[in-house]
């Protein structure tokens, strides 16, 4: 059957496709070193643990893990993100502030449902998540996009823009930010620009949306306070998930937000997938009781940092002059621009064919369309050995068209 367009309601013409999601598809075919998706290195799943703990927790509270759960998520699972939030400096008065998500990529979804009219005006870094921008899409927001420097978001730019809409009559609905060790840039806001951003939030009265994967996998001995342990006002709604922290695969995060929100947050997930499963949640709870979290954590940051060293030292080494890139201090990727007249969306297909290299070409995480010669580069998942040759082979194929 022909099936025509107008089967389809309008806003599946919004629809986008990732391209993180497309390259993983190649790289899952083929002999190809990944630089692309946001994959951990599989050497930090704690495999026999997760068995031995499945195990045991099905045969005694089998009744309980086998059987549909509460859309909120495990009450054990829930105190245990309590005190785990407490100790980021984040403080939430009752459980009932927190929602089990099947992912933080859900909760992104979410905002999209339960937030954007056609028309809101959003506001994004650029760049930025580029499958934040794929959620929030089909409800045809406006996308303004944020510049950056080395520091995260730059105020004055952030100001100029707030001034400019409220001169249109214009209300943000919210800013969507990654401002620790930022996806894709790298890039941490300084805790001057939070406290700007934050008052900024309040005197134009929009929320923000603060999503967290990667502040705790850090590289350098600095203390990072997220955005949320700031906010006075219950502005801030914040997003963290347990794929960078123990395994993607069980598609585990969290939401931290007021009552009103997060009880929003429970309707709109009824009615995508009734709950989170209480078995995944099982193993997050007691990977949280058990402290394995915090131990692996030590781990995972010893292995990435020694990887984002070698990413950076073969960038040095083999990158061709009028290329640049970030020096994360934590998170999974480095962004990188090459001289402009390289288009890093072409150049990517011959990468994959001709030397058997991906990365995401960065011109999809920016909503305004620049950054054509711009790339992410994951550092987590090749092996040291894949981190000196796919940079070499990559350096090559640059060098090629200059
Ligand atoms: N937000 C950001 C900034 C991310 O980098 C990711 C994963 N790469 C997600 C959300 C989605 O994470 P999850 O696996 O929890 O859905
Ligand atoms: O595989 C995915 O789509 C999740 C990873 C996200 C990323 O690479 O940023």
């Amino acid at each position: 059957m022909v099936v025509p367009e107008t089967f389809f309601a309008e806003r599946t013409s919004l629809l986008k496709t990732s391209e993180i999601r497309e390259l993983l598809k190649w790289v899952v075919e083929g002999d190809i070193i990944s630089f692309g998706g946001g994959m951990p290195s599989p050497a930090t799943f704690p495999r026999q643990w997760i068995i031995k703990i499945v195990t045991e927790g099905i045969s005694e509270h089998g009744d309980k893990l086998l059987q549909y759960g509460t859309t909120q998520g495990l009450k054990e699972l829930r105190l245990e993100l309590k005190n785990f939030m407490e100790w980021r400096g984040i403080k939430t008065p009752s459980i009932d502030n927190i929602v089990v998500l099947s992912g933080s990529q859900q909760g992104l979804d979410i905002l999209g449902r339960i937030f954007i009219n056609q028309g809101d005006t959003v506001l994004m870094e650029l760049p930025t998540y580029l499958a934040a921008i794929n959620a929030f899409k089909p409800y045809n927001p406006e996308l303004i996009g944020l510049k950056m420097d080395d520091k995260g978001i730059i105020m004055e730019s952030l100001e100029n823009t707030l001034k400019e809409l409220k001169s249109k009559n214009k209300k943000v609905k919210f800013l969507y930010t990654v401002p620790t060790c930022q996806n894709p840039a790298g890039v941490t806001l300084s805790e001057e620009r939070r406290k700007h951003l934050l008052e900024l939030a309040s005197e134009y009265d929009f929320l923000i949306i603060e999503d967290d994967p990667y502040s705790l996998i850090l590289y350098e001995p600095i203390h990072v306070a997220p955005l949320k342990s700031m906010d006075t006002e219950g502005r801030v709604i914040y997003l963290s998930t347990f794929s960078k922290i123990l395994s993607p695969g069980l598609r585990l995060g969290w939401v931290v937000a007021d009552s009103d929100f997060a009880d929003k947050f429970v309707l709109a997930k009824q009615s995508m997938d009734l709950c989170t499963s209480p078995l995944l949640q099982y193993i997050a709870y007691m990977a949280l009781k058990k402290g394995l979290i915090q131990k692996n954590l030590k781990e995972i940051c010893t292995l990435y940092k020694t990887k984002r060293d070698k990413m950076l030292e073969a960038l040095e080494t083999y990158f061709p002059e009028g290329c640049k890139w970030t020096t994360p201090i934590g998170g999974l990727f480095i962004f990188a621009w090459v001289p402009e007249k390289v288009n890093t969306k072409e150049l990517v297909y011959e990468c994959v064919k001709k030397y058997k290299v991906a990365y995401v070409p960065g011109q999809s995480f920016f909503v305004d369309g620049s950054g054509t010669n711009t790339m992410r580069l994951n550092f987590s998942y090749p092996s040291m050995d894949e981190i000196e040759e796919g940079i070499k082979r990559l350096a090559q194929a640059i060098k090629e068209k200059l």
